[in-house]
């Protein structure tokens, strides 16, 4: 059980898609809220003498009670309020050197007053936590969370207080080899409160979430669900459109829940036209609006449609760490940073990689007119006989599609990167397939493959997942990890599946400034040629329907120490970690601006 809700207890709900492991508020537009962003006080706790005592075992009085002497002979060996602090939202590895590499505990903490009205439920929410989070509120533990990029959330109406509230979260960053991810990646561990913290107040009885979006293969039958939580199950809910004068009501069922389809003929949105409407859901005790917009996504043989239209995704791949200052993001104008980048490359289309990215890269996405692919962290080597692991990836899929759900942006959820052929990963692999087609029916699935040769020249697809799936990710490092540049020149690549492709992996090292011929490694020529090649190649790909070359920005990875050029930085951004922009950058713009120019 990742999300452990000891207040109150969220009713197990008997429809998979009313299933609710990441606590009861999934989505916080349009809510009264309080943010609890700003300096916590922290205490770095790498033996954990905060959550066990000396024999190991879990303590009563750990940090969590945050206690303070009574006397002055009383033995208190730790005190939050001479404690140094931290920025939350924020990882800690770049606001401290001493925590640069640091994998471990820190214990969270902040004071708040907070006047609850008496007909109104409060709940503690955090957009993430890196990894695992024991939340606790005056002392009394309200749950725990695992899964270091999606949200969650717990009730905290009981244990508050009107004044000297304090929160205290354990947040604990140590790789497992039972985790996803597991204990190796190549990207940086970022540790902490990485996302916004805030209070969210809710009626007694309020919608809890909603899904609106196309029906599969329509363009004007909207479908979708509302769900209450609270005593008042049964009301009359009504969803609104206003801009498009729609007014439809329903009724939901004793479990909270109603279900709708409806005909509407509303302007499509798509990377040229990003149109979102605001849309209200009003049930007799709650309200709540955002913005959503509407398109369609579907396949047919080797293409992927748009609103019934082919279309080329001309991608990037894109990590979530801040452009220029480094660590990870979390803000809207990194957002903006990142994606004005990408659409300057001439992209129409991201891959989020390697974990659900922040909300403010989904809604910019939204707004800015990109399709994303958004993916979950199950990377490499996960253990794919282990139950846990399993339950695991399937929550942080959940997660991550409740969370986005409604963003016409993303088209694609991913279930994998590059994961090693056997029949327990392809088991593992369906049942995370079948839980996102489970919890939405809507959207295109994927995975980044591996692929391998049959003869000298010949790639072949043909990963028993692919079956299963409706795109077909492919990474390769032809002409970095797989011979020289030119070695492109003369492949030809084969499939087993009458499936779209995506390339969404390719490219290699360059240090921005680092000069030389086109064979010498590192330099900016060697990484140009890497991308000319390729480019040569891509096109005659005959099923090829996008690509996301890897990848925007250099970034920060513990397996990458090479002094001087690489310095713990992953080299391989078409822009640098300081945003200049590289040679290749250059190549790959030429030949998206052809790409665009053709679809016109
Ligand atoms: C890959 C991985 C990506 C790495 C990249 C690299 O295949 O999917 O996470 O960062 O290669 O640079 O080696």
């Amino acid at each position: 059980m990742k999300t452990l809700v000891l207040l109150v207890s969220v009713i197990a709900f008997a429809s998979s898609l009313q299933a609710q492991q990441s606590g009861p508020i999934t989505n916080t537009d349009g809510r009264k809220t309080t943010s609890l962003n700003g300096d916590w006080q922290v205490i770095v706790d790498p033996y954990e003498s905060g959550y066990y005592n000396y024999r190991y075992q879990p303590s009563d009085n750990g940090y969590f009670k945050n206690a303070k002497p009574k006397t002055k002979s009383d033995l208190i060996e730790y005190d939050f309020d001479n404690s140094t602090t931290l920025k939350v939202p924020g990882d800690w590895n770049t606001q401290s050197d001493q925590l640069f590499f640091y994998e471990g505990t820190v214990w969270y903490k902040k004071s708040f007053d907070y006047q609850r009205k008496p007909e109104r439920r409060v709940f503690a929410y955090f957009g993430a936590a890196n990894y695992l989070a024991d939340v606790y509120l005056n002392g009394e533990k309200i749950g725990q969370h695992e899964g270091g990029f999606t949200p969650f959330s717990f009730e905290i109406t009981k244990l508050l207080r009107d004044s000297g509230n304090f929160l205290i979260v354990k947040v604990d960053n140590k790789r497992r080899r039972d985790a996803v991810p597991t204990l190796m990646t190549d990207w940086w561990n970022y540790g902490g409160l990485t996302r916004d913290v805030k209070l969210i107040e809710t009626p007694l009885t309020f919608v809890q979430d909603y899904m609106v979006q196309l029906q599969r293969g329509s363009r004007n039958v909207e479908s979708g669900w509302v769900r209450l939580e609270g005593a008042r199950r049964n009301q009359k809910v009504t969803v609104r459109i206003p801009e498009a004068q729609i007014t439809k009501s329903f009724t939901t069922d004793a479990n909270g829940l109603a279900k709708f389809d409806f005909k509407a003929d509303l302007k499509l949105w798509s990377p040229e036209s990003p149109k979102l409407y605001d849309v209200t859901i009003e049930a007799e005790t709650d309200q709540v609006s955002e913005q959503i917009g509407f398109r369609s996504i579907e396949t047919k043989g080797t293409d992927i449609l748009l609103n019934g239209r082919p279309i080329f995704l001309r991608g990037v791949c894109i990590h979530e760490e801040a452009p220029i200052r480094g660590g990870r993001a979390n803000s809207r104008e990194e957002a903006q940073m990142l994606l004005g980048w990408a659409k300057e490359l001439g992209a129409n289309f991201v891959r989020l990689a390697h974990y659900p990215h922040n909300e403010h890269m989904i809604r910019e996405a939204d707004r800015l007119g990109i399709m994303v692919w958004s993916e979950v962290p199950v990377y490499w080597t996960i253990q794919w006989e282990n139950p846990d692991t399993i339950d695991n990836a399937r929550n942080q899929l959940s997660e991550m599609i409740t969370r986005d759900k409604n963003r016409a942006a993303v088209i694609i959820w991913s279930v994998a990167n590059e994961t090693p052929l056997s029949d327990a990963r392809l088991a593992f692999l369906k049942n995370l397939v079948s839980r996102a087609r489970e919890i939405d029916g809507t959207r295109l699935l994927t995975a980044a493959m591996e692929r391998h040769y049959v003869d000298a020249t010949t790639q072949m697809i043909d990963d028993p997942l692919g079956e299963y799936l409706d795109v077909l990710g492919c990474n390769e490092y032809v002409g970095w990890y797989d011979g020289l540049p030119e070695k492109a020149d003369k492949l030809e690549w084969r499939s087993k599946y009458q499936k779209p492709v995506i390339m969404s992996e390719f490219g290699g090292d360059a240090l921005y400034g680092h000069h030389g011929d086109d064979l010498t490694r590192w330099t900016e020529e060697y990484q140009e040629s890497i991308y000319r090649h390729q480019i040569a190649m891509l096109k005659r790909i005959p099923f090829l329907r996008g690509t996301s070359p890897w990848i925007l920005t250099d970034f920060r990875s513990p397996r990458r120490p090479l002094p001087k050029i690489q310095d713990y930085w992953n080299r391989k951004g078409l822009i640098s970690s300081g945003g200049e922009k590289k040679k290749a950058f250059f190549v790959m713009q030429q030949w998206y601006r052809e790409l665009q120019s053709q679809a016109r």
